[in-house]
Parts: structure tokens; sequence; C-alpha cells
């Protein structure tokens, strides 16, 4: 059986294992805490990121979107949308997913201390070694995360815009739920396990953020809730189809949420791309060497302003890498319907996206991000 690294609690790890879930592919979990991941899963990950995953047959393969990929060139791409203008939103909700939402995600679950800290000092030490140093460890981990809040730009003058666009965000998503039970219809595709990413782990179980999803979001959690069951599990849809909607379709409800996406996401993409693109003018890199997590000008820094107010981020190569998938099938698209996808992303915001590129392309090569 496929043993699968991962914690209750880690965003990445949601995004893995739902995707299991779904394709009914068996696997056991276990805790990166389980003397196993340092032992026999490290030596190969290089990395010691969740969700790692240990093949039936032996093979490690860290990295959520790696282990996805795995099974879906094994498979057929069950969860890869035939057509052009789906597969490219399916694309964008997977970058959406990884890269998109780690402000209010890291927000809702640090800044909020009465209401998380008891659950996440829970989980958090179940994920170290049963070791003397645990609790130490438990707590050098957690003032990690919340260092890497900040590395996203939550800051105090910055968290009442991520609760705005987060709340407008949410909202949106909702009346999409309402419709259908999945992004594209009736069956997940590769976007909706990227959104589920920050949406489970985080927004859709720490205590604060869960009770707002609750109270004010109910499909949203609804499909969190689905999308770790084996089965459709939409019985509150009386006429539910099968499969992705018909005609290529993207519902009005879908291009409104990726509009709301849009107002942060673009200028970030925007602004990391240039501090990337300025550090590689400076540094040059050799074919295979690995880009690191984050990587950019200005001590790896993207600055950008939504509303009036200033955002200075990590600049993460790992979002470029997401892009270009996106950007790839684009440009595997036949001119008629790159004029349609065009459209598509002019009415929500998002046509500059297909242009944003790093001057290096980047792949995964033995389990790490490496220039090409
Ligand atoms: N690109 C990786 C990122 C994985 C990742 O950052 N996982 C977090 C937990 S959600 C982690 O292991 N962080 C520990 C660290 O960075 O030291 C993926 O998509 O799997």
């Amino acid at each position: 059986m496929h043993a699968l690294y991962a914690i209750p609690h880690s965003l990445y790890s949601g995004r893995a294992r739902s995707y299991l879930i779904k394709n009914s592919i068996p696997f056991r979990e276990f805790s990166c805490g389980h003397e196993s991941f340092k032992a026999e899963i490290l030596p190969e990950a290089k990395l010691a990121t969740i969700p790692a995953l240990r093949t039936t047959e032996g093979q490690v393969i860290r990295d959520g979107a790696a282990i996805i990929e795995y099974f879906e060139a094994a498979n057929g791409r069950p969860c890869r949308p035939k057509t052009p203008k789906q597969q490219l939103v399916s694309g964008l909700f997977d970058l959406i997913g990884a890269e998109g939402l780690l402000r209010p995600a890291m927000h809702y679950r640090w800044n909020f201390p009465e209401e998380n800290l008891s659950f996440l000092h829970y989980h958090f030490y179940h994920s170290q070694r049963e070791h003397p140093e645990r609790e130490a460890k438990t707590q050098y981990m957690m003032d990690k995360m919340r260092y890497a809040a900040m590395m996203f730009g939550v800051n105090d003058e910055s968290q009442a815009l991520v609760e705005t666009l987060y709340l407008k965000f949410l909202l949106a998503l909702d009346k999409h739920f309402e419709q259908y039970p999945y992004l594209l219809g009736w069956k997940p595709c590769i976007g909706d396990f990227g959104l589920l990413a920050p949406l489970f782990a985080h927004l859709g179980r720490d205590p604060k953020p869960l009770q707002m999803m609750q109270q004010q979001a109910v499909h949203v959690y609804r499909w969190v809730e689905r999308m770790n069951r084996t089965y459709q599990d939409a019985s509150e849809h009386y006429a539910a189809g099968e499969g992705y909607l018909a005609d290529d379709e993207i519902p009005e409800t879908l291009l409104a949420v990726l509009n709301i996406i849009a107002e942060d996401l673009l200028p970030e993409t925007r602004a990391a791309a240039q501090s990337i693109n300025g550090w590689l003018l400076d540094n040059p890199v050799a074919s295979g060497d690995r880009a690191s997590r984050y990587l950019g000008q200005n001590e790896a820094k993207a600055n950008f302003v939504v509303r009036g107010q200033a955002f200075e981020t990590g600049a993460q190569p790992y979002r470029f890498f997401q892009l270009q998938i996106v950007q790839d099938a684009y440009e595997a698209c036949s001119e008629t319907e790159r004029g349609d996808i065009d459209a598509m992303l002019e009415t929500c915001g998002l046509k500059e996206l297909l242009e944003i590129k790093l001057e290096r392309r980047l792949e995964q090569r033995d389990n790490l991000e490496v220039w090409v």
C-alpha cells in the first residue's frame, strides 16, 4: 500500500490526501513525526516538507503537485478536464490554492490564539518525533510558522484588508458551490484539489475560520467535507449530474470568484516575477541548479500595493512552476481556443497572468524544483 506522510493541519497535505481519497487509491497515513520519516523518507525526499509519498514500489515523491502528477500520468489524467477553458481554469485554481490564499490561511490560524492555540498545539506536538526535546521542537515549529505568516505579508497594517478580501472571496465561492458541488460541475478537477489546500487544513478546520465558514459559507463548508469523501457526496443537489459541465462551460459564479482573486493574485505575481527575474540577471544559474523556496531581489521580497495597502511578501519560484503549467496548456491550444480563453480571462481581470514569466523555466527533478 502507498504511505502518505502528512498531518491533518498541513496545508499542502490536504491537497494530496483528497486526491488519493477521491480517486480510491488505497494509502496509509503516517505523521512526519514517525521515525520512518527522518530515517527512510528524508534521504530521498531531500527536503523535510510534507506531503511526501512512498509508493507501494518504494519510490519516494515529495511535493503535493508531484504526487498528484504521478497518479495522473499513470491513470490517463482522470482529473484534468479535456476542454480548453475548463483545463485552464482547473490549473488556475490549482495555482490559487497553492499560492494565492496563503495570507488568509496564515492570518486566521495565527492571529486568533484564544480560539486556536490549544488546537494548534495538539497538532504541532503530534507532528514531532517522540524525543526529549519534543515540546521545545513544537514551540520552534509554531514560531517558524508564525514567522511564515509575516513572510506572506500578514502584519498589523495589512490584516484588515486580508480579512476583507477573504470574506469577499468566501461569499462568492459559496454562491458557486450552492449551484454545483465541485468547481467544474459534478466531479473534482485538479483545481479542486489545489483549492482545498488552504480551505481544508487552515480555513476549514482551525476553530476560528471554521466557525466563519460554517456560519457564513455553508456550501463551501460542504465542499470541504465532500472533498475528503470517496463518493460524490452531493445529496442536496436533487438533479446531480456526472463529470464536468458540458460544452466547456465555465459558470458565471466561478468567473466572479476569479475576479475577486485577481485583485491581489495579479499584483503579487507581477511583483514576484520582477523580483525573481532581477535576481536571475545578477545571479546566473546553471541548468539543474536548485531553485530555493524564496528567491529574488531585496532579500527575496515582492512589493506590491492593493487598495492603497502596501504588501511585502516572499517571492517564491514555486508560484511560477504552477503558472507555467497553466501557460503551457494555453500555448497548446488552437488560435480560436486561445481567443476564447483570452476573452474569458479579460472579463475576470486575469489575462495578464498568461504573460508573466520568469526568464528561466522550472521543473521538478529528483524531488526538487530546479532551473531548466
Ligand atoms: N511545494 C510543496 C510545499 C510543501 C510544504 O511547504 N509543506 C509544509 C507543510 S504544509 C511543510 O512541510 N513545511 C515545513 C518546512 O517548510 O520546513 C508541496 O506542494 O507539497
